[in-house]
């Protein structure tokens, strides 16, 4: 990996992506913070500029690290992005050219998992039908109906069980909902069933909670046979990323009621939602706020900043993805 160094020279960064002040505010005047926030003003950066470069800050995962942006830049170094997922950023041309990706894991970890859980919730029971008719008025005339769906007689499956997976499972656990699990590898120290295959888990369960990495990998995993496979009293809820279900055939499995509901905070091509989801009954349907609380998007923005800050102090940066792994200096 390229180095770092401590030199009396200024360090020159780019902040890419929306304005946050954390970011903004974050270095002292050891650097010289330059900012694009949007690809129209990362191509307006004069190529002097560009060439200076060694660290870069992506602060929203619409601003993508491909690696003809990374290219642009001979003298980065790091990439230190917002967010856990980093399915925005070509982590394996970075690899390849020396440079350092890091992301924003753990702190935002119960927080998704809160969310995660209230989906679930909200979902089975249907709060966002039920508060617009309360809103509506319609209480007074009449009660509002049953729910079909309900917590107490379910089984999930959750479709990935790393950090965030694990701590939906701690929730589902203290509400004495049964759990197991799909990923490719079984994780050590865990006692809930491991599937390997995911449609021998789908059989096996009526409800699917997907928090896996985005990317070719995982890319429409959930597809109409895993829907098929569920059946009717499936529900699943997407809290990863809108490409890991095949969103097309998640539409026909809800028209047709070849599954129940779905709660869905991500989708295929955000912020475009497609408007058959919009018409439906059953589903609900979140701007992907995961982590979009104030005291954990001030966290991962302070991460940001501080992986950037410990490898231009020549240390090792705080959280590197995998494919870029740095355990010292
Ligand atoms: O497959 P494994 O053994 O590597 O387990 C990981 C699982 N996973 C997959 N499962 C099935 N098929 C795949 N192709 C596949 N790729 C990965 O996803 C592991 O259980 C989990 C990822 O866990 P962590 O790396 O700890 O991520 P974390 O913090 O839980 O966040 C998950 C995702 C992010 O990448 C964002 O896209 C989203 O949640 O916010």
């Amino acid at each position: 990996m390229a180095s770092g160094t401590i030199s009396s020279e200024k360090i020159d960064l780019l902040a890419y992506g929306p304005s946050k002040p954390i970011v903004d505010n974050g270095f002292s005047d050891q650097f010289v913070l330059h900012s694009s926030e949007t690809a129209g003003d990362l191509d307006r950066l004069s190529p002097a500029v560009a060439a200076k470069i060694r660290g870069m800050a992506i602060t929203y995962s619409s601003a993508r690290g491909d690696a003809a942006t990374l290219a642009r830049f001979p003298k980065l170094e790091i990439v230190s992005t917002f967010g856990v997922g980093y399915d925005h950023i070509d982590a394996n041309y970075a690899r390849e050219h020396d440079i350092i990706v890091t992301n924003t894991p753990d702190v935002l970890t119960e927080e998704v998992a809160d969310l995660a859980m209230g989906l679930l919730i909200a979902t089975l029971r249907e709060f966002i039908k039920a508060d617009r008719y309360v809103r509506s008025g319609l209480w007074s005339a009449q009660s509002f109906p049953l729910s079909v769906g309900s917590l107490r007689d379910r089984k999930v499956g959750m479709v990935g069980m790393g950090r965030i997976g694990q701590a939906i499972a701690r929730r589902l656990d203290a509400s004495q909902v049964p759990v197991v699990y799909h990923t490719r590898n079984p994780a050590p120290d865990l006692s809930y069933r491991h599937y390997p295959d995911l449609i021998e888990m789908a059989k096996a369960v009526d409800t699917l909670v997907v928090i896996v990495p985005g990317g070719p990998s995982t890319a429409k995993m959930i597809n109409a046979e895993v829907m098929k496979t569920l059946g009717p009293r499936g529900v699943i809820i997407n809290v990863a990323r809108g490409t890991v279900i095949d969103e097309q055939a998640l539409i026909a499995a809800l028209k047709s009621g070849t599954i129940l509901a779905a709660g869905l905070d991500v989708f295929e091509k955000e912020p475009n939602v497609p408007d058959e989801l919009k018409a439906m009954q059953n589903v609900v349907l979140l701007p992907h706020i995961g982590s979009a609380s104030v005291v954990t998007r001030n966290a991962m923005d302070q991460l940001v900043v501080d992986n950037l800050k410990a490898w231009f102090a020549g240390k090792p940066p705080l959280t590197p993805v995998a494919e870029t792994p740095v355990k010292s200096r």
